[in-house]
């Protein structure tokens, strides 16, 4: 569906002096606020396939009505999303949940939506019907040869869609570890997975990097092969210059110091993109910035710090990608939600004082440090994110006119109340 030709116009006339008021006031507070919006302006998160149904746990799926049925309608929900927060302008791809089956057309309907294809992500942690070896014991760590082969033509073939859609990066995400002390020889499981990466590596085009993702725990309980950033990190350097280490947020254990972890990743070079979500205890796909939007903040302050030390373009220079879908939200509304809170952190991070925390830090004026880094973190920058969306043709109030227009109830009309998302 798409929304009315006059919507958001008319929506933002109703909104537009109560955003000016906002705006009179900070603009009085802050000397650079046309550079912020500047940068939230270009600043885009992809949409993970998966992400636009309802999510579930392993002890069920409660699903929801009007979920997409195939990629087009996933791409159509994203250019949803893109019309309204005007941040949504990618999509991240899930093979074997979400082959394209005539690419050319799928590259033209996102095109249509003004949205590019972010990182491939391939799945060796599921077994799919017809598939000649399993993955129970692992994939590209596994004993057998054949199943590690099995697995590397995988990815190779996820590469060959990206490349098919305009894609230039690859996620390895693998499930691979034990549950068990004894379970694996932990050298050989390493050197397994770095053999078969490098056999991945080898396929990708000259343009292309590879984002190897890490998770502490879970499916396996005891150990995973790609457990942490430092593992991340030895196989991305192994590797070569196109390997990166991907951050996803909920990959932890909790209290971590994933901000030390993305600045010196980020020194490294070895930074090479995002995965946002939000968590209480472990990896809980929990909407971005609903649980500690204070250390979301910190990261962004890392992040910010870390590209401009390097030059980076905050926009293009790492993969972005939210990562999360839960059980008892509006899909929709939780993405919307989500980007929100990815731009206030993003434009605190912008907004504050870079040099004068420096010079707190040289003096070692800690109190002065943490007033510096506290006060952007509490100054209200929702109308800098909403004046981002305005100019780039986006809805002052994304959620409030996705609610006001019926966006789901249209959904529900269109495609019935029953789900068919493929997916976790
Ligand atoms: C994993 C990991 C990957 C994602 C899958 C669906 O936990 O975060 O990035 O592709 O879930
Ligand atoms: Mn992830
Ligand atoms: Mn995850």
């Amino acid at each position: 569906m798409q929304l009315a030709r006059n919507s958001i116009a008319d929506h933002n006339q109703a909104m537009l002096s109560s955003h000016e008021r906002q705006m009179q006031y900070l603009r009085g507070e802050i000397a650079h606020a046309d550079q912020i919006i500047n940068k939230l302006a270009a600043f885009q998160v992809a949409i993970p396939s998966w992400a636009l149904g309802t999510g579930g746990t392993r002890f069920g799926r409660f699903s929801g009505g009007g979920e997409p049925r195939s990629l087009e309608e996933k791409i159509s929900d994203i250019g949803l999303l893109h019309a309204l927060n005007r941040s949504s302008g990618a999509i991240s791809l899930h093979i074997p949940w979400d082959i394209p089956t005539d690419a050319n057309a799928i590259r033209q309907l996102a095109a249509q939506h003004g949205i590019r294809f972010d990182a491939m992500n391939s799945n060796t942690f599921q077994d799919q019907p017809g598939q000649e070896a399993s993955y129970k014991f692992g994939s590209l760590q596994h004993v057998s040869k054949a199943v590690r082969k099995q697995a590397i033509q995988h990815n190779i073939e996820v590469i060959r869609h990206g490349v098919e859609l305009g894609s230039e990066s690859l996620t390895v995400w693998l499930a691979d570890g034990s549950c068990f002390p004894g379970q694996l020889n932990f050298r050989q499981a390493f050197q397994n997975v770095y053999e078969s990466l490098q056999e991945i590596y080898a396929a990708l085009p000259s343009n292309w990097k590879l984002f190897v993702e890490y998770k502490a725990f879970e499916p396996n309980f005891y150990s995973t092969t790609v457990g942490d950033w430092g593992q991340s990190y030895l196989y991305a350097s192994k590797l070569g210059p196109k390997a990166y280490t991907l951050v996803d947020l909920g990959h932890h254990h909790p209290n971590v110091n994933i901000e030390q972890i993305v600045a010196l990743l980020l020194m490294e070079g070895k930074l090479g993109g995002f995965h946002f979500n939000d968590s209480k205890y472990g990896d809980d796909d929990l909407t971005v910035g609903s649980i500690k939007p204070y250390q979301l903040y910190l990261i962004f302050r890392e992040l910010v710090d870390g590209m401009d030390a390097k030059g980076m373009d905050h926009a293009t220079g790492l993969g972005w990608m939210i990562d999360a879908s839960h059980n008892v939200k509006d899909p929709l509304e939780d993405l919307l939600q989500s980007v929100e809170a990815i731009m206030i952190a993003y434009a605190q991070a912008l907004l504050c004082d870079a040099k004068a925390l420096e010079a707190a830090r040289e003096a070692n004026d800690v109190v002065a440090a943490q007033e510096l880094l506290q006060s952007a973190y509490r100054t209200d920058v929702r109308a800098l994110v909403a004046a981002a969306r305005l100019r780039n043709g986006g809805a002052l109030d994304p959620l409030k006119l996705y609610r006001s227009t019926e966006v789901r109830q249209q959904l529900i009309k269109e495609r019935g109340n029953k789900s068919t998302a493929t997916g976790l």
